[in-house]
């Protein structure tokens, strides 16, 4: 099979998670409320960072857009984004019965886990926080493993939105995907192969093929899991017109404006269809459209950029607390299982886990960024 089909075919089956095509066939949405299991206890005996930070948060990180780094600060992290990569995995146990997934490195773990809950950590209550905690972990590791003295930054794609010029590239003419001070750029294009259908295919995607410039090229950066031949290069798919739309401030406001959590995190991550613009959308099928990482729901991590993406989404999360924080440090809600309103909702007890990487927390303790376990917050 050829090497697109076999991604675009991952990739139909992810786009049904982020945003699935109105009325197309989905696995996850026929998945029955058993097979939803509960996030995943792992008895995995890889040495777990200390679970609870210690006590008071005196002193709160500052996480910051790309662009407000020095030069020296953005190469510092991308060099420790790299060095993951030549840092055995943890999480070799734990996926040692899964021949889909096969962890190598320490930023492998991450795709991993991800890949493992996808269908229990997307269009349910939990998203933004097991979202949240997944970066707080990527964050704890490129410093306690790679040495790097900073905070997580995050890509504010709607610096750069020009919804009414919805097919301009200057969205990626910024420093986030330039060659020597960011993430490089498109992939090379190519053809999207006739079999694979899908609502982007008319939009104007424009590449596909392996990141040609930057830091995350073969063979300094290779994407492990999620791959047919094991191992592959970092594919991107640029596709304007869906990040100009969902990356439109407007939308961004739309979430900040919602008046408790069930509305707030319904905004956040949209409807299960293309047509409706979300925030959360625009990150992933902006620089994945089709046939990148990016676009691929359960292996979108393998994407370095998505850590900037979902910090960004953290940040709005956070800056919805911000505006009434004394209740939305306790406010929660949203379906336990995969899109399942009207069913049973999460608590403030309700657990969530990383799997071998990091134990079991509550929501309870997602939802503070300046709490016990967390401390950073944001400019
Ligand atoms: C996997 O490797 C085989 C043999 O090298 C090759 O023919 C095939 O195209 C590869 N498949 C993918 C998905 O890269
Ligand atoms: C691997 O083992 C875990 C823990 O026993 C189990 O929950 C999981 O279903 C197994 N996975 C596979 C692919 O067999
Ligand atoms: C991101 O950029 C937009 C547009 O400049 C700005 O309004 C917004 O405050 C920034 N940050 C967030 C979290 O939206
Ligand atoms: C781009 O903008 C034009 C003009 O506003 C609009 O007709 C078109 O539907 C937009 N394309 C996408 C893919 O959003
Ligand atoms: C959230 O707000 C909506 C709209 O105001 C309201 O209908 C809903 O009952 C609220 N939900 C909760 C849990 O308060
Ligand atoms: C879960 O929350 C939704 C939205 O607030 C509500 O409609 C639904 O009845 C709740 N489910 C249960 C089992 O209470
Ligand atoms: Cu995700």
């Amino acid at each position: 099979m050829h090497s697109f089909v076999t991604a675009a075919v991952v990739l139909t089956s992810a786009c049904n998670i982020i945003a699935a095509p109105a009325g197309a066939s989905n696995s996850l949405l026929s998945r029955s409320p058993q097979e939803e299991s509960e996030p995943c206890e792992s008895e995995a005996p890889t040495p777990y960072p200390p679970p609870k930070g210690t006590g008071a948060c005196e002193n709160p990180r500052v996480r910051k857009e790309w662009r407000a780094l020095t030069d020296v600060e953005k190469k510092d992290y991308i060099d420790a984004v790299l060095c993951l990569q030549h840092q055995p995995a943890i999480t070799k146990e734990q996926f040692a019965n899964n021949s889909d997934l096969n962890p190598i490195n320490r930023y492998d773990d991450f795709h991993a886990v991800h890949n493992l809950q996808t269908p229990n950590i997307h269009f349910v209550g939990h998203f933004a926080s097991w979202h949240r905690y997944m970066m707080h972990e990527y964050e704890r590791t490129l410093r306690d493993v790679c040495g790097y003295k900073g905070s997580q930054p995050y890509w504010n794609w709607s610096l750069d939105a020009q919804p009414n010029n919805n097919l301009s590239v200057a969205i990626y003419d910024t420093d986030v995907f330039s060659p020597t001070v960011g993430f490089g750029g498109n992939g090379k294009y190519v053809e999207l192969p006739e079999e694979v259908e899908g609502p982007f295919r008319a939009w104007g995607r424009s590449g596909g093929g392996c990141v040609q410039d930057g830091p995350f090229t073969v063979p300094n950066f290779h994407v492990n899991i999620g791959e047919k031949n094991g191992s592959s290069c970092l594919r991107r798919d640029f596709l304007p017109a869906v990040l100009h739309e969902d990356a439109d401030p407007k939308q961004v406001q739309l979430v900040l404006d919602q008046p408790n959590y069930t509305k707030f995190a319904r905004q956040l991550e949209g409807g299960p269809s293309f047509a409706i613009p979300a925030i959360h959308a625009g990150g992933h099928f902006g620089v994945g459209g089709m046939l990148g990482q990016a676009g691929d729901a359960a292996n979108s991590p393998g994407e370095p950029l998505f850590y900037m993406h979902h910090t960004m989404i953290d940040y709005v999360f956070w800056k919805w607390q911000q505006k009434d924080l004394e209740n939305r440090l306790t406010d929660i809600g949203g379906p336990v299982h995969y899109l399942d309103f009207g069913g049973e909702n999460v608590t403030l007890d309700f657990q969530i886990d990383l799997g071998a990487i990091a134990p079991p927390i509550t929501l309870r303790e997602a939802l503070n960024t300046e709490g016990e376990l967390f401390c950073y917050t944001y400019e």
